[in-house]
Parts: C-alpha cells; sequence; structure tokens
C-alpha cells in the first residue's frame, strides 16, 4: 500500500477588496466670486481659511482642482451640498466626483 501524500489546499477565499474611494472636484467659472468658494469650502469640506483659499485659486489658474477624497456616498453628497449652496446663491459654482485609480 504506497503511502498517501496530502497536499494543503492554496487559498481559494478572494480576498476583499477596499471600495475605491472618490475625488470631489472643483471646477473654475467666471462667475462666483472668490470669497464664496471660499465660504462652501471652508463650510462643507471644513477647511481652513488657508488650505480653502489654496484650493480656490489652484481651481481658479488651472481650471480644475482635487478638494478631497471620500468614499462614493460621501463623495457625492458633499459635491452635491456644495454645488447646490452655489445655486441657492445665483452662482454657476460646480463640483464633481469622480473614481480614483
Ligand atoms: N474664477 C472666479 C472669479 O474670478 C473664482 C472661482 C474660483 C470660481 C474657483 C470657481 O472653482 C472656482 N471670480
Amino acid at each position: 500500500m504506497p503511502e498517501t501524500i496530502t497536499i494543503p489546499r492554496t487559498r481559494t477565499k478572494p480576498k476583499t477588496e477596499r471600495p475605491k474611494l472618490h475625488k470631489v472636484i472643483l471646477i473654475n467659472d467666471d462667475f462666483t466670486p472668490r470669497e464664496f468658494v471660499v465660504r462652501v469650502l471652508k463650510a462643507e469640506f471644513r477647511m481652513s481659511e488657508d488650505q480653502a483659499h489654496r484650493v480656490m485659486i489652484t481651481a481658479h489658474q488651472r481650471g480644475v482642482c482635487v478638494v478631497a477624497v471620500f468614499t462614493k456616498d460621501v463623495a457625492e453628497t458633499k459635491a452635491t451640498r456644495a454645488t447646490d449652496a452655489g445655486k441657492a446663491a445665483g452662482y454657476p459654482l460646480m463640483f464633481t466626483t469622480e473614481p480614483e485609480e
């Protein structure tokens, strides 16, 4: 009777992947006052005056700026709330989201 050799099975259970984070992106426009953009960034994204000013200026100069990354739900909620704050004040201020690579 030949000896039985047992070979351990390789792991088949798939690793659970971390959910993708989503970027909130600020888009420049020609109408929203700079101070208003800064105010919205401070209120919705809990930024300091300094951080908010830097993000606003980057969007103003380059067209867009990544504000922060969150889970999909949080990113979409914050982008909508921040865009709505502009709309309520009569400005075309726009925040969008996109998944990180
Ligand atoms: N470009 C605007 C102005 O000159 C200011 C502004 C900056 C608006 C960033 C939107 O995402 C923005 N008043």
